[in-house]
């Protein structure tokens, strides 16, 4: 692989730098560095190690000079939401809190006291989570505002690696979205929402598409790390790259499986009616100005916990073989219960809710994750229904993409509960995604239509049906 680009794709549990390249209408991928992601506790919040996470984002691109590698381009995306501060000498004002830190608990009430659920939905269509930027943000308008006063730039997680890796500062578009502070239909910062919150308008910055160029690395980072390239806007926020990933949008639901599940269709236009309000739908902006209707569900988050609250004494796939062992343990959860974003304990937590719904308390790690999954599967059935309610239409396939899919149980669970056709993959749906982008961009591929030709093309995908028959598809 000697011509190739990056992709930085940040998960909110682990990262990984994966260069591809195309070859012969075939996308060839190439692992080059893989590290976790864990939230820290500095003082009284839980924050993401930004410097950590730029390092391993160096280290990453000291490795392809040792394999041989001379990316032509780097393109960086990350989990949605989180934000830093900069002063007018661009120093971080802020750390970088993280979203499940409690500091936006009541901030959602407080904002609608001045701005009602609906105008918020008619004009930017994003669902209401407690952790949205814009609760973010209003909580620390709370908290500490003469830090919003001073704040010169605002730049979202990505933006600000962009801004470490270039020295240019810029809002990228699909992750702007997530912050529920932009305007569906302008596209741009919704300033009358702004001057409501009574937040700090000048802090936020042009807002650019993916595809745009930033630039070269800085100087002194050419010079640290030896090699020069490119640095190109994917969609930055991961949900945004996984969904340019899907082969087929057509007719289908996607499910992004990972830290969070991500349930939903592409649209061409917002789809902001009452109905959606009610069954809190998002509209996020997507690759080519397409929007993703997608609901969040609570997702694999919950058995990384689990995992953790056994000391990590069983891997992913050891769970899900346990879970299948407990096949006879049936207690059910609302996973989309927010006691779950952040609980002390997640086992406790599970444990709890099934004592108090007079269920049967589950005891082994078996049934916890089994408990999980099924959980899960209700959960994504339902989302299923209203998107197919909304609709008014059925759909006849399914397909999850992420690290999630590769739970064989819980891809056959969907199948089994939905009746249609599961398709599982690819994998690393997001660094695809955040791949092609970059190739548009250079013009090695023509739009998003042929890349996910081309992408249905490289990656064989897993087919789970009702009727048990699992099988390899291209
Ligand atoms: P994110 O990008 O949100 O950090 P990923 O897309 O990397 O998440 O997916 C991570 C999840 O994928 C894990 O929480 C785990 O549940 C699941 N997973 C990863 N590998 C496997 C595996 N071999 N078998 C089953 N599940 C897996
Ligand atoms: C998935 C994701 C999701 C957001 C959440 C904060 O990684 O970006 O789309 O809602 O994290």
């Amino acid at each position: 692989m000697s011509k190739c680009s990056l992709a930085v794709d940040i998960g909110a549990s682990s990262g990984r730098l994966i260069a591809g390249s195309l070859k012969e209408n075939r996308l060839e991928l190439e692992e080059i560095h893989r590290f976790d992601n864990n939230l820290t506790r500095k003082g009284h919040h839980f924050c993401w190690d930004v410097d950590g996470l730029f390092n391993e984002i160096k280290t990453g691109i000291r490795l392809c000079k040792e394999r041989g590698l001379h990316p032509q381009s780097i393109g960086i995306d990350t989990w949605a939401v989180d934000f830093v501060l900069l002063d007018e000498k661009n120093r971080l004002l802020t750390d970088a809190v993280a979203y499940r830190d409690s500091r936006t608990d009541g901030m959602m009430e407080e904002v609608f006291n001045l701005i009602s659920k609906e105008r918020l939905y008619l004009e930017t269509g994003i669902q209401f989570q407690k952790f949205n930027t814009i609760y973010q943000l209003y909580s620390l308008k709370q908290s500490n505002p003469e830090i919003l006063d001073k704040a010169k730039s605002f730049l979202m997680l990505p933006d600000y690696f962009n801004y470490l890796l270039t020295g240019k500062k810029t809002n990228e578009y699909t992750n702007a979205t997530s912050t529920q502070l932009v305007n569906a239909f302008t596209k741009k910062w919704d300033k009358d929402l702004l001057d409501l919150l009574g937040i700090n308008k000048d802090m936020f910055l042009e807002i650019n598409p993916p595809g745009s160029q930033l630039g070269s690395l800085r100087q002194t980072l050419v010079d640290e790390l030896g090699l020069d390239m490119k640095v190109i806007l994917p969609a930055t926020h991961d949900t945004g790259s996984a969904v340019v990933s899907v082969p087929e949008v057509d007719d289908t639901i996607y499910i992004s499986s990972g830290t969070w599940s991500l349930i939903g269709v592409e649209n061409p236009f917002p789809v902001c009616i009452t109905k959606a309000l009610d069954y809190n739908f998002t509209n996020e902006g997507g690759f080519d100005y397409q929007f993703r209707f997608l609901k969040n569900i609570m997702g694999l988050w919950m058995i990384q916990e689990v995992k953790r609250n056994y000391n990590d004494q069983y891997s992913f796939p050891e769970l899900v073989e346990l879970a299948n062992k407990a096949s006879n343990f049936q207690s059910k959860i609302n996973v989309d219960d927010d006691r779950f974003l952040k609980p002390e304990n997640m086992v406790e937590e599970i444990q709890s809710l099934c004592q108090e719904t007079n269920q049967e308390v589950p005891s082994t790690p078996g049934e916890v994750a089994k408990c999980v999954f099924d959980s899960l599967g209700v959960s994504y059935q339902q989302a299923i229904d209203q998107i197919e309610e909304i609709y008014e239409k059925e759909f006849k396939k399914i397909n999850i993409i992420g690290g999630g899919c590769q739970n064989k149980m819980l891809n056959q669970l969907i199948a089994d509960k939905t009746k249609k056709e599961v398709l599982a993959g690819p994998v690393e749906a997001t660094a695809i995604g955040n791949l092609v982008s970059q190739l548009i961009s250079l013009g090695e591929m023509k739009d998003i239509k042929q890349a996910r030709n081309i992408i249905s093309q490289s990656f064989e995908l897993t087919r789970f049906t009702a009727n048990r028959e699992e099988e390899n598809v291209k």
